[in-house]
């Protein structure tokens, strides 16, 4: 069994994707954000950069759990852990194995920086930077143009077959400025896709 820790959001939601795509049994612990959940000692323990999600697997190798229950952090590496864990979206080959973490780069590295840079010059700084904003904005835009592109020849990110790539993309597509989306055919049938998935349903109900 896994615990989620979780507190809603956009990682939240990607954690519970996963979880519902892989099918493994999983149970929702949910933090609440204001409440300082994330900053209790008991919690500092699992996670102790105070953030979430977090997961802990009780049963690691499938078997007994005699190595005692497995802790891990940070989206992508429990997104990765469960897909590995239940052999499903991450690829078959070596080289579609590569495109996937091809686009999951994509997200982490230039996708997420961009617009959590954003949101934290123009909402969180003090003082607040909002002409930082169209800068970034259009940073961003260019990024997603990119993935329209992508989505304009194969079915879902990485190509034929539905991927961690896409668990990854879709809440932070759901979160972002739909009118920008307009010129963006492919993302916005791709949206559609990934929403209609029951797994998806269900995982996004999770994270409420
Ligand atoms: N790189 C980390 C980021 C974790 C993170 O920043 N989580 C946010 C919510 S999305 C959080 O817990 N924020 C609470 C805080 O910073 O106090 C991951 O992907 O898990």
């Amino acid at each position: 069994m896994i615990d989620a820790y979780i507190a809603g959001g956009t990682n939240a939601q990607r954690v519970t994707i996963a979880l519902e795509e892989t099918g493994l049994a999983y149970q929702v612990k949910k933090l609440n954000f204001q409440a300082g959940d994330m900053k209790k000692p008991e919690y500092l323990k699992l996670n102790p950069t105070g953030r979430m999600p977090t997961i802990v697997d009780s049963d690691p190798k499938g078997g007994d759990a005699k190595g005692g229950p497995f802790v891990l952090t940070q989206t992508v590496a429990i997104m990765l852990y469960c897909a590995d864990k239940a052999g499903k979206l991450l690829g078959s080959d070596a080289q579609s194995k590569a495109r996937v973490h091809e686009w999951l780069m994509f997200q982490a590295t230039d996708l997420s920086p961009g617009m959590g840079f954003a949101f934290m010059l123009a909402e969180r700084a003090e003082p607040k930077i909002p002409q930082a904003r169209p800068l970034i904005k259009e940073r961003v835009l260019g990024l997603y143009k990119f993935m329209d592109d992508q989505l304009g020849h194969s079915k879902w990110l990485a190509g034929d077959q539905f991927s961690l790539a896409d668990i990854l993309a879709f809440p932070m597509a759901e979160t972002f400025e739909h009118d920008k989306f307009a010129e963006f055919k492919h993302i916005t049938r791709w949206r559609k896709d990934v929403a209609a998935r029951p797994a998806v349903e269900r995982g996004m109900k999770a994270a409420a």
